[in-house]
């Protein structure tokens, strides 16, 4: 028998809904080294949590995070909490009480408290895991084992953009990923964040960046509900406080030539999180949209005794061969968005339980704040900015 892992979860909309949906797939469909017990759930409206753990299936409910995170019964606190200073608060007093910790995307609001966060877990000794969902769709992993394997040869460009639309409508309400007291920037650390994480990951480490913004709507009616992507208005309007639109070049420090974008005003493009790399050997290209394929291109194929057999191939990432796929469908048998979530509390679960790294850990999200601050400063005081070492 699996040894159990208790975990305390806050937060239940959509982020705390992807990450219990993963809890109770993960044993059954992936057999991890420790079983997760969903043991309680936090949200501050005592009906809507207690609904969504009977939904979830979680055993208990508490409306205070302060009590969840001193339980003696949790030994992982997953942090699923609106971006921003809430999960630098619950984060230190995690840690203090000596628990594990799974944290939401971007780390932290700023790049100092994103330091105050990787010390504390380091001080407390406990395992740290930022949920950078991305990196777990089979097709992005399979990227990272071919770019390692030296497929693409030396790689010159990494070029992403992340488009969506959903806020294009000047009257959709004022939610809290436009208030950056809450959220800390707009698409910059929505969206971009997954960018350059994904950079990181498959490309190296960015060293200097120069970027520009825009809001295109200055004031938006106030949010009397919201959830997910969706909310409802009334008719007082309050001031838009992100930006809408940012785009960044950036240098890695192997001399790789990149190129960010991030809006949330590009008609059509619901979630058009894409990325190519190009290299001396041949270019890699995925998009989430489609996020099974993996577009491959090998100049080996350039000259063979009838001419060029050169173009794009498409390859389905979904055979038993591919990194997770084992766990899945036979080949074509298409997996989804919350699959990345599954396989993100698979790797968790089994470097906790074995003892073996986690990545991207609490210094990796750190290091990508590091990349948002710059581009924030650069944005602000005009050129090229250096990327903080973390
Ligand atoms: C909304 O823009 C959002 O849900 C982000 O918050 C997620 O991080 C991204 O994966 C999808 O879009």
């Amino acid at each position: 028998m699996a040894k159990t892992i208790n975990i305390g979860l806050v937060g239940y909309k959509f982020m705390g809904k992807a990450h219990s949906n993963a809890y109770r797939q993960v044993t059954p469909m992936m057999q991890p080294d420790l079983q997760p017990i969903m043991k309680c759930l936090c949200g501050r409206n005592a009906e809507g949590v207690a609904a969504a753990a009977r939904q979830m299936g979680w055993e208990q409910t508490v409306t205070d995070w302060h009590q969840l995170v001193a339980s003696p019964d949790i030994d992982l606190v997953d942090i699923c909490t609106p971006s921003g200073p809430s999960h630098t608060e619950i984060a230190l007093e995690a840690a203090q009480h000596g628990k594990h910790i799974f944290c939401e995307k971007p780390l932290a609001a700023s790049l100092s408290d994103a330091r105050a966060m990787l010390s504390a877990v380091e001080q407390a000794g406990v395992r740290h895991m930022v949920n950078f969902n991305y990196r777990r769709c089979p097709a992005v992993a399979l990227a990272k084992k071919m770019i390692g394997d030296g497929l693409l040869g030396d790689i010159y460009h990494w070029r992403s953009v992340y488009l969506q639309d959903w806020i294009i409508d000047p009257d959709f309400p004022l939610v809290w990923r436009l208030d950056k007291s809450i959220a800390g920037s707009g698409p910059l650390g929505d969206l971009a964040a997954h960018s350059i994480d994904l950079a990181h990951f498959l490309v190296g480490p960015i060293a200097k960046v120069v970027g520009m913004e825009q809001t295109f709507v200055h004031e938006r009616p106030v949010a009397s509900e919201q959830g997910g992507l969706q909310a409802t208005g009334g008719v007082e309007r309050a001031p838009v406080t992100v930006e809408d639109a940012v785009a960044f070049l950036a240098r890695f420090e192997n001399g790789v030539f990149g190129t960010f974008e991030a809006t949330r005003f590009a008609a059509g493009r619901k979630n058009y999180n894409r990325f190519e790399v190009n290299g001396s050997r041949g270019s890699l290209c995925w998009n989430m949209e489609t996020m099974n394929e993996l577009e491959y291109y090998d100049r080996s194929n350039e000259s063979s005794g009838v001419g060029s057999l050169a173009g794009f191939r498409l390859i389905q990432a979904t055979d038993g061969s591919h990194p997770y796929m084992g766990s899945w469908w036979p080949p074509a048998h298409i997996i989804g968005y919350e699959h990345g979530f599954i396989h993100g509390v698979y790797d968790l679960l089994n470097g906790i339980g074995n003892g073996t790294p986690l990545a991207p850990d609490f210094r990796d999200g750190a290091r990508c704040q590091a990349v948002l601050e710059a581009v924030t400063r650069s944005i602000a005081q005009g050129g090229w900015t250096a990327v903080e070492a973390v």
